[in-house]
């Protein structure tokens, strides 16, 4: 029976770490894992089903005898070795925006276009954390009413940010309490920009640097990855991201507008309970909806707080919350690599 060689890139960090604990569990058949970083992690020990595992230094090499490498070590890592994995015969899943929108590369949510796997060349894009969960709330709304237009507001967890924006907000929040006047930012909003504000018992509407007409990087990659995903650059996307004090679990708040008439919140419910990865939690008279606490460390996708928009009749509202890191990243991968098993789209190396 084959069985794959697995690399993660990015081992040490905060989405790696999930990669590694999606595949302690994962139906893909595993001979090894190769736990891959930077110069600065070689030697320390990864605890993988029982057993520990030395960090190795991340070079070209490391692909030989590889059959699919995970990449979440940032987009300049990807452009550098991704076509060094891809040389030596390996698939590669990519978590990072280098090759989202490259023709020829497959932008994947499994529950909504795993068949753009069989286009796959050596390498399939991983979306954004906060595509992701919208697609698979849209999708099965998409299937049986049509989309027209898509207006979403997020609420971003910390952790989509990286190990050191987790340990700042931690700090931050400690300093507050303790009473300390100075509260250091160097990290968030993004770490490449100019100023740094805290996020503890903040909120701040800046993800990713700004870019044209206002919108940041994180707003477009939400409208131009949706319009690839469901196929139709048509679809009318705008998007604002704000990053909240939580530390895991991304919320949206989702205004749609569809294509049918006369559709009642009942025709949407019904099409989302029986849709794969999604989870219906709508019971207002029992307080009943979403919420980042209670969705973390599940792999599915929760919505809620379903209404029809009070003044268009093809508009409704959702709230939409699933764990960033792990339907948004981690798990996304996992369940790519082990639908490519499925379909019998990976070369074996050994
Ligand atoms: P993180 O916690 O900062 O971890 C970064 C990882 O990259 C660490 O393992 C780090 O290794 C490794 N790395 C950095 N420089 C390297 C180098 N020169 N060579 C080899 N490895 C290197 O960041 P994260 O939150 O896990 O995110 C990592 C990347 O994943 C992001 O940059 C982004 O592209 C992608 N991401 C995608 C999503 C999504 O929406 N799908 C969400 C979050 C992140 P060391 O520990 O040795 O430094
Ligand atoms: O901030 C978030 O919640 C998600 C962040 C994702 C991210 C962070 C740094 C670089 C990305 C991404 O996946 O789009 C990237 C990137 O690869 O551009």
């Amino acid at each position: 029976m084959v069985s794959y060689n697995v690399a993660i890139v990015g081992a040490t960090g905060a989405v790696g770490e999930k990669i590694k604990e999606m595949l302690e569990t994962t139906s893909l058949p595993l001979n090894k894992v190769v736990f891959l970083a930077s110069k600065r992690s070689v030697g320390k020990k990864i605890r993988f089903k029982g057993d520990f595992f030395e960090v190795e230094e991340l070079q070209a090499d490391s692909f030989e005898a590889i059959d699919i490498a995970i990449f979440s070590a940032g987009g300049e890592i990807s452009k550098q070795y991704a076509k060094e994995a891809i040389k030596r015969g390996c698939v590669v899943i990519d978590n990072t925006s280098a090759f989202r929108m490259s023709e020829g590369v497959p932008l994947v949510v499994p529950e909504v276009n795993s068949e753009a796997l069989k286009q796959h060349q050596g390498l399939i894009a991983n979306p954004n954390c906060s595509t992701i969960q919208m697609m698979v709330a849209l999708e099965p709304i998409h299937q049986m009413f049509g989309l027209e237009r898509i207006i979403v507001s997020t609420y971003q967890a910390v952790s989509g940010a990286g190990m050191s924006a987790i340990n700042e907000l931690k700090q931050q929040a400690q300093d507050i309490l303790d009473g300390k006047e100075e509260i250091e930012a160097t990290i968030l909003p993004c770490s490449g920009d100019k100023k740094h504000y805290p996020l503890a018992f903040n909120a701040l509407a800046q993800i990713d640097v700004f870019s044209d007409e206002g919108y940041t990087n994180e707003e477009w990659k939400m409208i131009n990855e949706s319009k690839k995903i469901m196929s139709d650059q048509a679809l009318k996307v705008s998007a604002t991201c704000v990053r909240v004090p939580v530390m895991s679990g991304h919320s949206e708040s989702v205004y749609i507008e569809i294509e049918k008439d006369d559709v009642s919140v009942n025709d949407i419910k019904e099409s989302l309970e029986k849709a794969p990865g999604v989870v219906l939690e709508d019971n207002p008279a029992e307080q009943i909806y979403p919420q980042p606490l209670t969705a973390v460390d599940k792999t599915d996708v929760f919505v809620g707080r379903i209404r029809k928009d009070l003044d268009s009749n093809k508009g409704f509202h959702l709230w939409v919350v699933s764990d960033n890191l792990l339907k948004g990243a981690a798990f996304n991968s996992v369940q790519i690599a082990e639908k490519l098993h499925e379909m019998n789209l990976v070369k074996v190396n050994q």
